[in-house]
């Protein structure tokens, strides 16, 4: 039985078991944002659904006036935060284990995980409420600190271990920031496998942090744990501190090419070959292409200026058969570009470099 609700055709995703990786060639020619049936999927178990009707989202907690407990939880309804002001926001959510295959593939450094090449990655338009302003209405106290989110998926059971919902804190200060509670993806209600009836988007930050069928939201005053940042998602392994370094928060840029994996591409004629990246840090400035591997870049032009991610292209004339490396590289819009090495560490996050892309010449 599918665990993941849409359809999967081969030509537009890459299966890992519970997960879907969107295939980058699928997005040649297509507009700024990633089309629901090309999103990618990342399901901790499977794809639960929910009748809207009885949902609730319930907030409780002692960063909350009066502090209610899980029982007397403060309630939303669908229908109540369709009727609350909404927003929308362009923006990408992005796997932690972004290119997790390219520590082996480049750096010979395979690290345990969901093998995603670089399609753990979508920009969507998401339209929802500001999760300040459910908390507000839910009297949020000013000495709150953490915002702890939970799905309404299955418990997740890692390695006969059982870990309940998938979970993670947010520090009340992001929570406030730029946090949606989104109720509809690229004009329609949130599809099954994206979270309805509602999730969190977190611009910028790694993707568990924007939990999916959203059930309850704890508010505390202290920070609140779970083990989607005290025992996964930090930096571990040699050079980071031993049991991991902080939680992660912030993704990395990066740049695809909406190219397939060895592709092939004709001898003699211009192509255009065109791709796209993204920072958490604003729009990115620049991006450099190479055709040799990396040894030359030249500057790509760039199509969107300020939005969830930027479209480019570059005109190359192959002049000879066999196989070539691309490779692409943002400048953010701190003026950093992306490294030629990616920091390992023990579970394959966060991966950095700019990426090798082999095509084949013919
Ligand atoms: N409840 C819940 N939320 C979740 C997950 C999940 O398995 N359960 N997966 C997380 C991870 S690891 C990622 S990368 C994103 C993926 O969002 P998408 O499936 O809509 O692309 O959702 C996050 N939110
Ligand atoms: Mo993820």
């Amino acid at each position: 039985m599918g665990r993941i609700v849409k359809a999967l055709p081969p030509d537009r995703f890459a299966v890992h078991g519970t997960n879907a990786e969107m295939r980058w060639d699928a997005m040649r020619g297509a507009g700024l944002l990633v089309p629901n049936d090309r999103f990618f999927v990342r399901d901790h178990t499977r794809t639960p659904l929910i009748d809207a009707r009885t949902w609730r989202l319930r907030l409780f907690g002692d960063g909350l006036r009066g502090a209610p407990t899980r029982a007397r939880a403060v309630e939303f309804g669908y229908a109540d935060l369709l009727a609350m002001p909404s927003r929308t926001l362009d923006a990408v959510i992005e796997c932690a284990g972004n290119g997790r295959a390219l520590f082996a593939s480049q750096q010979d450094t395979p690290m345990p995980g969901i093998p995603w090449g670089l399609g753990g990655i979508g920009a969507a338009r998401w339209r929802g409420v500001p999760l300040a302003a459910v908390l507000e209405r839910a009297g949020l106290r000013a000495d709150a600190v953490d915002v702890l989110a939970s799905g309404l998926d299955p418990d997740f059971v890692l390695d006969g271990e059982n870990l309940g919902r998938v979970r993670r804190p947010l520090p009340v200060g992001k929570a406030l920031d730029d946090v949606l509670i989104a109720y509809e993806m690229n004009g329609v209600p949130l599809p099954p496998d994206h979270g309805f009836p509602a999730r969190l988007v977190v611009p910028g930050w790694v993707g568990i942090a924007s939990i999916k069928w959203l059930g309850e939201i704890e508010v505390a005053r202290r920070p609140l744990p779970s083990p989607w940042t005290t025992r996964m998602y930090r930096m571990s392994g040699p050079g980071h501190p031993p049991g991991g370094g902080p939680a992660l928060t912030e993704q990395v840029a990066k740049s695809a090419f909406e190219l397939a994996w060895d592709e092939r591409v004709p001898l003699g004629r211009p192509v255009v070959l065109t791709g796209r990246s993204w920072s958490p840090r604003g729009p990115v400035h620049g991006v450099e292409v190479s055709v040799d591997g990396g040894a030359s870049w030249r500057p790509a032009r760039l199509r969107d200026g300020d939005t969830a991610w930027s479209r480019w292209s570059l005109e190359w004339c192959p002049d000879r058969t066999g196989p070539v490396v691309l490779a692409a590289r943002a400048v953010d819009a701190t003026g950093a570009r992306q490294p030629v090495r990616s920091e390992p560490n023990d579970d394959g996050y966060l991966f950095a470099a700019a990426v090798h892309h082999r095509v084949q010449v013919t």
